[in-house]
């Protein structure tokens, strides 16, 4: 078997969001979603077998993973031994080059990375739906992660006998736009995404809303989207975004990702929208505002933002490409 592989994959932004689970031990999201591939924010990750390892070795950018992160990748390659019927333990060195945890969508670029290097270094030749199953398993948001552009994360039927299916809406060539990031915190979030879909699983009055008015906006955002209408796919992803943070914020205990940088730099992109400014924001399960917009408009985005109060840094970020493996 070839014992070592590296992978690299991009991170990506939902423009309809997933939040909540059918099945939490298979990590089933309940509704389907609609993703961004982002170029230039990846994660790289080179999983080796190693026969002299009595335990796994998981390091992030160099230094050893703090334990809940080394288990979570030693549940993820457990599954990988068992699918090539091996027990090696495996050194993986991972590197981000964004920051972790902090609702920048690392845990997707993370289990891609992870699910490609992993695979082919065991050996395994898994065809996508396959390695989107497997991914799934380590993060709901990874296997749109795997394909580049635009990234559909569709639920199938019971009877179907498949759980979810990955597939390619648009190639990035389809739509010069991108995704303007204003970091608006340091550090990792306080509850993460598992922690806090259950929250609203299980007690947000509004979760059943949800639920019945996905369908809509997948089907109102793919069609905006074969038409390139950055009005209308704009609409429905502030719409599915400020949707996913209501079911936070009407939680028992409320979940408020938002920062005051949050606010303010929503207030911004609104504002220079009524003066002309094309954008439209969505917000994942940290601080950070990210504007969808043309990229002929994207310098002018990251100009203005990087004036709002409380935001630390700006990035654009064009449609980026699937996950690549090498050796
Ligand atoms: C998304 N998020 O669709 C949504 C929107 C964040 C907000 O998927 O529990 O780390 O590991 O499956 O994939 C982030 O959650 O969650 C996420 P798990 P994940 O992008």
């Amino acid at each position: 078997m070839t014992n070592s592989a590296l992978a690299t994959a991009h991170t990506n932004v939902a423009l309809v969001k997933y939040w909540g689970k059918q099945d939490l031990e298979k990590n089933i999201p309940a509704t389907s979603s609609l993703s961004m591939t982002l170029d230039g924010l990846w994660t790289r990750t080179r999983v080796t077998f190693d026969e002299s390892l009595e335990s796994d070795l998981v390091l992030l950018n160099g230094q050893r993973a703090e334990e809940k992160v080394s288990l979570r990748v030693s549940g993820f390659v457990d599954m990988v031994r068992v699918m090539a019927k091996t027990n090696c333990r495996v050194s993986v060195e991972t590197e981000n080059n964004f920051p972790t945890a902090g609702g920048l969508a690392s845990s997707a670029s993370g289990f891609a990375a992870l699910c490609a290097a992993s695979t082919a270094a065991a050996g395994l030749d898994l065809d996508l739906q396959q390695l989107a199953s497997l991914a799934r398993q380590g993060s709901g948001s990874a296997p749109r992660s795997l394909l580049g552009g635009f990234v559909a994360l569709n639920l199938k039927k019971a009877e179907s006998g498949q759980d979810c299916v990955v597939q390619q809406v648009a190639a990035a060539g389809h739509w010069d736009v991108c995704m303007v990031i204003a970091l608006c915190a340091d550090g990792p979030k306080k509850v993460g995404s598992t922690a806090g879909m259950e929250r609203s699983k299980r007690t947000s009055p509004y979760y059943q809303g949800w639920l019945d008015s996905h369908d809509l906006d997948m089907q109102e955002a793919r069609s905006a989207l074969e038409r390139r209408d950055l009005d209308a796919l704009g609409r429905v992803a502030e719409r599915s975004c400020f949707k996913m943070h209501a079911l936070a914020m009407s939680s028992d205990p409320p979940l408020i990702y938002f920062k005051g940088a949050t606010l303010n730099a929503i207030e911004r992109v609104w504002q220079l929208r009524e003066d002309g400014l094309a954008g439209w924001v969505t917000i994942d399960a940290g601080p950070h505002v990210k504007v969808f917009c043309e990229a002929e408009n994207a310098k002018d985005f990251a100009e203005q933002l990087a004036k709002v109060p409380g935001v630390q840094k700006v990035m654009i970020a064009p449609v980026g490409p699937g996950v690549k493996v090498g050796q």
